[in-house]
């Protein structure tokens, strides 16, 4: 298979994390662009030492000038800053807004065929940021999170069954926050529903973990958040793209009536592959499924409000 190429805006954790994650399955060569002189470089270096023992045998490059990201398939934007002591929500998302929107423009700029994955947070209003900004089409620009909180369902059913991780699918819908919405009717072991394998009382429990599953790791750290779970769901969304697999998988992407939700960034099942989201599946969901989605969603589009007010975006 022809190599694609990917870039990595912001080198931090989750960046760094997913770049090696991107090397070890040997599909892209990797940039890596951060703010943070000689960061990317040592980096770089360092993955490439790696690499003779872990076989994976791409060009990784680090710096930070926007040149070096030419050409790329897929450009995924972890930059961002943590929030700070005396720093509210509003406060974090016109910085971060500030951030996306630099990079975006480089990515107009200097890769205006790329898929973009973005990942900073608060990263439903993120991808808004990316998608005015860059102008691109709907399908090119999409989120990472429903991956991650469905892979956190995952890892707590297979926990609970004493079962193979693998066998275990799950789908997690909505914006990336408290008001996610995990669907128990749609998590299976080897297609059967966790609904006819588990009860209600132990599923619902699981389903608040998973809403919490970012908190529970932050509280551990008391500083930064998670990385490793985050940076595999970014390199899966890549592989998708790159290697053109046509993966059905949550995502956060602009829907356009899908759901009865309107010109929003959500998170729902897409197809993800080489024209990024390839289609947008509608499932049957229930009243009170629905329900959730829609609140969701709402507390999705106050923050893109907020955004409207406090920030221009073009
Ligand atoms: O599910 C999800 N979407 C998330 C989102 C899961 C985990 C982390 N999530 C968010 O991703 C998190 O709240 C942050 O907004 C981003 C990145 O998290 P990470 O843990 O990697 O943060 P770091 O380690 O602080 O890294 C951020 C890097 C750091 O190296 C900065 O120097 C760099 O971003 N940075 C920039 N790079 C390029 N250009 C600009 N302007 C810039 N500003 C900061």
């Amino acid at each position: 298979m022809p190599r694609g190429k990917v870039s990595i805006i912001g080198a931090g954790n989750v960046g760094a994390t997913a770049a090696y994650y991107v090397a070890e399955k040997v599909i892209a060569d990797i940039v890596m662009i951060d703010v943070v002189e000689g960061m990317t470089q040592a980096k770089a270096l360092d993955f490439l030492h790696a690499g003779p023992m872990r076989r994976y045998d791409v060009s990784i490059r680090g710096g930070s000038d926007y040149s070096e990201i030419i050409d790329s398939d897929v450009v995924v934007i972890t930059a961002g800053l943590p929030r700070k002591p005396g720093m509210d929500r509003m406060d974090l998302l016109k910085v971060n807004a500030d951030i996306v929107k630099s990079v975006s423009k480089n990515i107009a700029k200097y890769a205006p065929n790329a898929t973009v994955i973005v990942v900073s947070n608060p990263l439903d209003v993120m991808c808004h940021v990316a998608f005015r900004t860059t102008g691109f089409a709907v399908q090119r620009v999409l989120g990472m999170a429903g991956i991650l909180d469905s892979t956190r369902f995952r890892y707590f059913v297979a926990q609970e069954l004493r079962c193979a991780f693998a066998d275990v699918h799950a789908m997690v819908l909505g914006g990336h926050g408290d008001q996610m919405v995990p669907l128990p009717r749609f998590t299976t072991v080897a297609g059967i529903p966790i609904t006819d394998l588990l009860e209600k009382s132990v599923i619902d429990k699981m389903v608040d973990r998973t809403r919490k599953g970012g908190a529970e790791i932050v509280a551990h750290l008391k500083t930064g958040s998670a990385y490793y779970a985050p940076a595999a769901s970014v390199a899966e969304m890549v592989e998708a793209v790159i290697a053109d697999h046509k993966t059905l998988a949550p995502c956060a992407c602009y829907l356009r009536g899908e759901y009865g939700i309107e010109n929003l960034f959500i998170g729902v099942p897409v197809l993800l592959g080489r024209n990024g989201v390839e289609r947008i599946i509608e499932l049957d969901l229930e009243k009170e499924e629905m329900d959730q989605l829609k609140e969701s969603a709402n507390a999705v589009r106050k923050g893109v409000e907020d955004l409207d007010t406090f920030f221009t975006v073009r």
